[in-house]
């Protein structure tokens, strides 16, 4: 089976691990990942969701953190502080710029985006192929308005520096307009027997893959079955601040307004956990087959018995 899934980065490349335990050696996963959270920090390019998913899937990701690597030191954070040289709210560590030096040294070169993350992953053996969602830069900002005005700053500024404590007014995945699939990745969702939306944020991970033209329409016009898993429950993120990103675009912070959302043209199923088994009903009264099964990543079995949900799902919504 070909299974291609949407992801972001922590909550994304959790479910590809249960994902990777719940499907055998014949099945092919491609995995299309956001880019448009990637930052420019020290001249260096760093893509923390298609690191993460990386990491997470080679073995090589700091578990508790969920980002960043295992083991990690910080000798260069330290040695750049003392040079004044920040930002000092975002956390790169030895073994993690080691991969942004491969990468811009290789971009710098003249390969591509998905050149470079086809070399890193030949280390790292994720078991997955792993595509950024498009080679051009694309790179979310998101507006607020605090002491210093209104003004846009960058999605990782908004994340990690801010704490998603200020409202978000607008979110731009500025370059997406004009950015092109990366090659394959049109391919693979045309080709797909299954596509997956995994509890990554609906907003800055799923919905800024979607907003690179040509991909929100191959996904609609594709043959396979799209199943979605909630990253909601209970009214509440599962982990991370999608509640304040959804509000920016006008959505409930439910299991059942983002399924909506995406609407029945994008996605034929969805799963809700079983806490939020009241809003089956309306999903399902707006064209799109939903079940309610437990959604929470505690485990790797835990989330490979998710994982086999939705693709039992696909199964009965195939089209
Ligand atoms: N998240 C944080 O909360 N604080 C950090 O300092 C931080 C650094 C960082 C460095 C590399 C990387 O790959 C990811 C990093 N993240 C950090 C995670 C990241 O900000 C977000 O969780 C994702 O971009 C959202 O998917």
């Amino acid at each position: 089976m070909r299974i291609v899934a949407l992801a972001g980065g922590i909550g994304g490349a959790r479910f590809l691990r249960g994902l990777l335990a719940a499907v055998g050696p014949q099945d092919e996963i491609t995995v299309i990942g956001n880019t448009g959270d990637d930052i420019h920090l020290y001249g260096l390019k760093v893509c923390p969701d298609l690191d993460t998913v990386m990491y997470t899937l080679g073995g090589g990701i700091h578990e508790e953190q969920g980002w960043g690597r295992t083991d990690e030191t910080w000798s260069i954070k330290a040695e750049m502080k003392e040079y004044g040289v920040g930002p000092e709210w975002f956390g790169l560590g030895d073994r993690d710029f080691a991969t942004h030096l491969v990468r811009s040294q290789m971009l710098t070169a003249g390969y591509s985006l998905s050149q470079v993350t086809e070399a890193l992953c030949v280390r790292w053996k994720p078991g997955v192929r792993l595509l950024p969602m498009s080679d051009d830069r694309v790179e979310t900002h998101v507006r607020i308005t605090d002491e210093q005005g209104t003004r846009a700053v960058h999605f990782q500024e908004y994340w990690v520096r801010l704490h998603a404590a200020v409202d978000a007014e607008a979110i731009v995945p500025v370059g997406a307009d004009t950015a092109k699939p990366a090659p394959g990745v049109l391919e693979a969702i045309a080709a797909a027997d299954v596509i997956l939306f995994p509890p990554s944020n609906p907003v800055v991970s799923i919905g800024t893959i979607l907003a690179v033209p040509g991909i929100r329409e191959a996904v609609a016009a594709a043959p396979a079955p799209v199943v979605g898993l909630s990253p909601i429950i209970g009214g509440a993120p599962v982990r991370g601040m999608a509640d304040k990103v959804l509000a920016a675009v006008g959505v409930e912070a439910t299991a059942e307004a983002v399924a909506l959302n995406y609407g029945s043209a994008l996605i034929d199923g969805w799963l809700v956990d079983t806490a939020d088994e009241a809003s089956v009903a309306a999903v399902e009264e707006a064209g799109i087959a939903c079940r309610a099964v437990p959604l929470l990543m505690t485990d790797v079995e835990a989330t490979a018995e998710m994982a086999r949900a939705a693709l039992a799902l696909a199964e009965q919504v195939r089209r």
